[in-house]
Order: structure tokens, then sequence, then C-alpha cells
């Protein structure tokens, strides 16, 4: 008798033409089976910014050591977008905006909590820039977010109001995009805002852990990893693909 193997059987499943994103959660990966990002992949590199990095307004610690990770993956993509945090100066998501209060407090806004941040990503600064070292050639968009003054938008896809779209899933759709490989800065607020509304938009994520670094702000980074994988993202590393 032809018996499948357990793991012929999930390799199978894992590429059936049957199971589109709405079937995500169902797609199992053997455990030794290399991700291939196809045409209708593609990589996210969130915030890859010098202000994130050592030497920046808001370092992420070890944040430039996603660099050589995402470098190195880039090349297996079609498909790359980069983010870029991109506040006005004064920007409602700093402390210096609010008389009193102190980076990393929280504060009351119009569309709920806000956490507050040193001074950072200021439009157009070098701290803004990407990482001189980020070799991304054949990146095809780069969406800025968090330009309203008084909006703050961690997510590449939607604003802190939780209204407001940026337009990036519409682009992704237009162009036949279905899975997105989310990377960079940072883990527990960026990069999770972005993977859970790409999870929202109907996408299949996956999380590349090894590129990204976390902030970790009383327990954010496991809160953050929970949330993304109870919206059905998967957490992956770079050594998973090929
Ligand atoms: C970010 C805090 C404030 C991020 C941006 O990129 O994760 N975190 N602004
Ligand atoms: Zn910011």
């Amino acid at each position: 008798m032809n018996r499948l193997s357990r793991r012929e059987l999930l390799q199978i499943f894992a590429s059936s033409a049957a199971f589109g994103a709405s079937a995500w959660h169902w797609k199992a990966r053997a455990a030794d089976a290399k991700v291939k990002p196809g045409g209708d992949a593609a990589l996210i590199v969130v915030d890859v910014q010098n202000c994130f990095v050592t030497g920046g307004t808001l370092p992420v610690k070890d944040g430039e050591q996603v660099v050589p990770v995402i470098n190195k993956i880039a090349p297996m993509f079609q498909n790359i977008i980069a983010t870029q945090d991109w506040h006005t100066p004064g920007h409602a998501s700093f402390a210096s905006s609010h008389p009193g209060k102190k980076p990393f407090e929280n504060v009351t806004l119009k569309y709920g909590q806000q956490v507050l941040w040193p001074d950072h990503c200021v439009q157009g600064t070098e701290d803004a820039a990407l990482h001189k070292d980020l070799k991304l050639p054949t990146a095809q968009l780069i969406i800025r977010k968090g330009y309203q003054k008084g909006v703050d938008s961690y997510s590449a896809f939607m604003e802190a109001d939780r209204k407001t779209v940026t337009g990036l899933a519409g682009y992704l759709k237009a162009r036949g995009i279905k899975t997105v490989f989310v990377t960079g800065l940072a883990t527990d607020f960026c990069v999770a805002w972005t993977a859970q509304d790409a999870r929202k938009a109907g996408f299949g994520v996956y999380v590349i852990e090894d590129a990204c670094r976390a902030i970790d702000l009383n327990g954010s980074l496991a809160a953050a990893w929970k949330a993304m994988e109870g919206a059905g993202c998967k957490r992956v590393q770079s050594s998973d693909l090929a």
C-alpha cells in the first residue's frame, strides 16, 4: 500500500493551492521544510532607521544587528517594502510635547492610550534616514508613517486612531501579494502592529524573529509575541527561508 508519511502529507497540505489566505491558520509546515518566498510574497522591512540603532534618539538594544540578517534574506524576495517612522517636530507621541511627562510614561490622547517617547525620527533628519548599511537595491516602495502631528502609527497599515489607513494593504493587494514576511524594529511595537494588521487585512504573515529586535517595555515583548501568534502570525528564523 502506498502510504504517505506525516511529513509528506504536511508538505502536500502546505503547498496545496486550495488553501488560500483564508485557510492560513491551518497551513502546516514540516519542521525541516524551508519556506520559499514566491512571486506573491513580500518582505516588509520595518523602521530600520538611525533613530532605532546605537547612537540614535530611541535606540533599540542591538538594533543594528538586524541589518546583516535582512541583507542576507533580501535577495530571496521579488518584492520588498521598507517603512520609515516619519514624525513632525512636536509630534503627539513625544514626551516633550506633554508638559510634566517623561519618556516611556503613558498619556491619553483622543484615540486612546499612547506611550510617550523621546523625540525621534523627525522628518528629513539624519536620525530618520534608513541605516546606511541596509542593502535593499530592489525595494519597490518606502512607506512613511506617523506623519500626522496628532496621531501616531506603529503599524505600516493603519494609524493609531485605528481608522486611517496608510494605503499599504491596497498596494499589496493590487500587486497580487498574498503573504508578507515582517522584519525590523521594534519587535514589540512597529513590527508587532504591522504583523497583526497584515493578518487583519487578510495576508499570510511570517515574522522573522532573528531579523527583529525589541524595546521590551514592562513585558511588551512577551505580550507582542502572544498577540502576534494569537492572530495567526508565524514565528520563523531567517535560517528557515530558502
Ligand atoms: C517605534 C516607538 C515609537 C517602532 C516607533 O518603530 O517600533 N517604536 N515609534
Ligand atoms: Zn515613532
